[in-house]
């Protein structure tokens, strides 16, 4: 056998084995999610035929043509019995988009579908995308929202500075998509928009997340909620903030809407990032919130820190430090599948349930800003436990 087809049959194992593993629970759970062992997906479970050209007399060497950076922020909807993700795929050049992934069960065998999505553009090009947020809304489309970015024209010399807005798309079918003109806000950029699942006053509402500059939200930033009457040239005249950013809290520097909200019979469940500094950079981690059935822009519980931080191997990727999700599923089961990603380079799944997440929700305390205040309720906690039997034989 030749180099060619050697390498050919590798390839084809190698990725059918990792395509086709079988995925398991972490065996020790903090009762609120299991982790899942293994990634559900990385640049490597791209399909092979997007990365080489397996046409022996014009890729000799079995070269990969166009290689894969990472997959990573994947939106999510159960869709007639199966788990979709709209993935954030990013190429060797740096360019995000995206692609469908679909999985019988939610925790592994997740297979591309053979086509990235092919999104139709404005009148002003992208130059990047990421970041779909998915909806299946009361009106019958799915919304795909998700940051735009393109050069800040009124910076020419500067190479790096960049404007991000929300783009909006909306599907059927997932095949195709029809683009729909970006969000209009009164904001500087928007990054993390998502459209919230119901109409709210026969309007259409988005949480928003009003920012100066591209990375730094400035003065801004919070999640904000704001209303527009359609989708078809969405316009948010005026933005009030649900959730703020905090000094010395998990989201003090920024935080963002995750994917769209989950009703449950006692209010809205939201999933968050919130992101802090320190000297090796900014960590992103995940939280919760609830917000009210009726008026889903007021907060009504606020569990203290975060829920889900990047651990282990997580840590490390392109940009360390960060656990980012804009996709969960709830099944007819009430089970809940939290994706969220590592260090904007590889896809995992937590796995809960709507009973699980409202007993975290509404029983964590709320974060009391202060070092007095965490050892009160700590000292709370401890004092319940040490008056139990099984306690008993701690020394004072
Ligand atoms: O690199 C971490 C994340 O940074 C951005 O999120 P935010 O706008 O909240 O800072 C996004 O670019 C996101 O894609 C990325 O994971």
């Amino acid at each position: 056998m030749n180099t060619f087809n050697k390498r050919k049959e590798a390839l084809l194992k190698h990725h059918k084995t990792l395509i086709t593993r079988k995925n398991e629970p972490e065996p020790l759970s903090n009762g609120i999610f299991n982790r899942w062992k293994y990634p559900i997906l990385t640049a490597e479970h791209t399909p092979v035929f997007w990365r080489y050209d397996f046409t022996e007399a014009t890729n000799p060497f079995l070269m990969e043509r166009q290689g894969i950076n990472a997959a990573f922020n994947s939106g999510a909807i159960y869709w007639k019995g199966k788990y979709l993700l709209a993935v954030r795929v990013e190429g060797n050049d740096r360019k995000s988009f995206f692609a469908i992934a679909e999985s019988p069960n939610g925790v592994d065998n997740f297979r591309f579908w053979n086509y990235p999505i092919t999104l139709p553009q404005t009148e002003e090009p992208d130059t990047n995308v990421y970041d779909m947020r998915l909806t299946a809304h009361e009106d019958g489309w799915v919304y795909g929202l998700f940051c735009t970015e393109r050069k800040d024209k009124t910076l020419p010399l500067n190479t790096s500075a960049a404007e991000a807005q929300c783009g909006i798309a909306r599907t059927k079918d997932f095949l195709t998509w029809e683009r729909l003109p970006d969000l209009i806000t009164h904001s500087g950029q928007q990054r993390n928009v998502v459209l919230h699942p119901e109409f709210v006053d026969g309007q259409y509402a988005l949480y928003t997340r009003p920012q100066d500059g591209f990375i730094s939200v400035g003065g801004g930033g919070g999640i904000g909620w704001g209303l527009t009457a359609s989708m078809e040239n969405a316009e948010v005249t005026e933005e009030v903030i649900v959730d703020q950013k905090v000094y010395h809290t998990i989201k003090e520097v920024k935080n963002g809407q995750g994917p769209a909200p989950i009703k449950t019979p006692e209010g809205w469940l939201h999933l968050a990032h919130g992101v802090r500094n320190t000297a090796a950079g900014l960590r992103y981690v995940l939280y919760v919130f609830m917000t009210d059935l009726d008026e889903p822009w007021k907060m009504t519980h606020a569990p203290g820190g975060h829920f889900i931080a990047p651990q282990g191997e997580e840590r490390v990727g392109d940009v360390s430090n960060v656990a980012f999700s804009n996709g969960w599923i709830v099944n007819d089961k009430d089970e809940v599948f939290i994706y969220y990603a590592s260090s904007d380079t590889r896809m995992h799944v937590a796995t809960s349930s709507i009973k699980q997440l409202l007993d975290y929700a509404m029983n964590t305390p709320e974060d009391g800003l202060q070092s007095a205040k965490s050892v009160f309720q700590r000292n709370k906690l401890i004092k319940k436990n040490l008056s139990l039997s099984m306690f008993k034989d701690v020394s004072s």
